[in-house]
């Protein structure tokens, strides 16, 4: 067993389409714990932060204005391999396409308003999560 610790978002458009509850149970029956939680408004620095690698790309910007647009829930996701599970569980990033039965799949008709993120790497969970989190406000 491999336990890892990843990052989940729910953005803007899963949080007023009122999908928090469905996504957090989807996630503990899995069977993943959530160990920090907490609903915030991303500021324009961490959202930029959190997608560094995209900076330069053409959708960019509108991903930091879509990010920052409204309130999110942040959570730290811990588990067996959390971080494969959580993304094959959230699918493909354009939801017109991503599978029935993943989050995107049952919930997003959007390549950019996808209802989720999760860390696509451990090197990039552990990036992510020291963005958004402090160690005082994980419950190991
Ligand atoms: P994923 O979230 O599936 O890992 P990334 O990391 O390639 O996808 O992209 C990060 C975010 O940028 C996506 N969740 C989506 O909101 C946005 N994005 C990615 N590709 C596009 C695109 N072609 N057009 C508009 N937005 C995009």
């Amino acid at each position: 067993m491999v336990v890892q610790r990843t990052l989940v978002i729910i953005k803007p458009d899963g949080v007023s389409r009122g999908l928090i509850g469905e996504i957090i149970s989807r996630i503990e029956r899995k069977g993943l714990r959530i160990v920090a939680l907490k609903m915030m408004k991303l500021s324009v620095k961490d959202a930029e932060e959190i997608y560094a690698v995209h900076r330069g790309k053409f959708f960019f910007k509108e991903l930091i204005e879509f990010m920052t647009s409204g309130p999110i829930v942040a959570m730290i996701v811990e588990g067996d391999e959390a971080v494969k599970v959580m993304r094959i569980m959230v699918g493909s990033t354009d939801g017109r396409v991503a599978s029935p039965g993943t989050i995107r799949g049952d919930y997003a008709l959007s390549p950019s308003q996808n209802v989720v993120h999760a860390s696509d790497s451990l090197e990039a969970a552990e990036r992510e999560i020291g963005v958004l989190f402090r160690e005082d406000e994980i419950c190991s």
